[in-house]
């Protein structure tokens, strides 16, 4: 059975490349450190914190989860922009029931496997375009565009998705990530610009 397909609302903006972008059809690699060895035997996807019931996924039970195509634009801080992308995983607003997210979280720390962090406030984490993916254009990721999972935040740079995903932190206060705490803007919104703290 074909997966439900779905479409990021930003494509189909009329300013659909924001503003200092230019488009591109390469997809370069962003990471801090080479890409961390998966093994899919051992490898286990973390939801803790404000939740009523914490997870820990293995390889095969996340691929079980209901998963969704999504259509949507990948905008990265230093000024290209991927369109088109189709990927393939699981939404976050899946998480809200499977994990119970408290009433009292306001916030959510994504941690990769290698130590990346990277922080949103609640309602951007269950935008209804924001997804778990692990396949892009079908294909599993690769190790450098982060497999096996990563975080695609359509809406905001790219930088606010975790590659090597394995901890998803639900927080009762903000707490700053890795990028963020060295000068990127707290939120990331590439429409308004919000590249660096002060912009
Ligand atoms: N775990 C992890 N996630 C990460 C990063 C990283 O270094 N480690 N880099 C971020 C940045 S700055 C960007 S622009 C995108 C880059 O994704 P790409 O390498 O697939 O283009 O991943 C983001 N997620
Ligand atoms: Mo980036």
């Amino acid at each position: 059975m074909p997966l439900p397909r779905r479409k990021s609302p930003t494509v189909a903006r009329k300013d659909r490349i924001p503003p200092g972008q230019f488009g591109t059809d390469k997809f370069p690699v962003l990471s801090l450190t080479a890409p961390p060895p998966f093994d899919p035997a051992t490898w286990r996807l973390k939801v803790w914190g404000a939740v009523e019931r914490p997870q820990s996924w293995s390889w095969d039970e996340f691929l079980k989860l209901p998963a969704v195509e999504l259509e949507a634009d990948f905008h990265c801080v230093t000024r290209w922009s991927r369109l088109d992308n189709l990927w393939t995983g699981v939404l976050a607003t899946e998480l809200r029931a499977l994990a119970g997210v408290r009433p009292e979280a306001t916030h959510v720390l994504q941690h990769g496997m290698e130590g990346y962090t990277t922080n949103l406030p609640l309602a951007d984490f269950f935008a209804e375009d924001v997804l778990l993916a692990y396949q892009h254009d079908g294909a599993y990721l690769s190790p450098d565009h982060g497999a096996p999972l990563r975080v695609i935040t359509p809406r905001l740079y790219a930088w606010k998705g975790a590659k090597f995903l394995t901890g998803i932190e639900f927080l009762t206060e903000d707490k700053i990530g890795y990028w963020e705490a060295r000068g990127y803007h707290n939120h990331g919104d590439p429409w308004t610009e919000e590249r660096f703290w002060g912009d």
